[in-house]
């Protein structure tokens, strides 16, 4: 019994491996920070487990426009951000899978979440 929940906790660890780093963590579930910085998402790759939280730290680009985060239409994908010139907005990503998203005020402005 304790030899079986040992090995659980241990695969556990190694399944999670690959997982980002989160910078809080309340209970479970874990909170993991985006920031925009000049006209890029840092990171903007993440792989995060479902439940947990995205916070998008937005600043003003240095063209003194704001940015959005608009996801692309695939299901279970958290409600957009729209424009904003500066805020910390966060989402909840509580459906596994693949979640890409633009700042269309800038193209080329991608990141991507992956949700396991
Ligand atoms: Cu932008």
């Amino acid at each position: 019994m304790r030899l079986s929940a040992l090995s659980a906790i241990l695969l556990f660890a190694i399944a999670c491996g690959s997982e980002s780093s989160p910078t809080s963590t309340n209970g479970s579930n874990k909170s993991y920070d985006v920031y925009t910085v000049a006209t890029a998402f840092s990171p903007s790759d993440l792989v995060i487990n479902a439940g947990d939280t995205v916070i998008f730290h937005i600043t003003k680009a240095p063209d003194g426009d704001g940015h959005d985060v608009t996801f692309d239409a695939t299901p279970g994908a958290p409600a957009n951000i729209k424009v904003t010139l500066t805020g910390d907005i966060s989402r909840v990503f509580n459906t596994r899978g693949s979640f890409h998203y633009n700042c269309f005020v800038h193209p080329g402005m991608t990141g991507d979440v992956q949700v396991k």
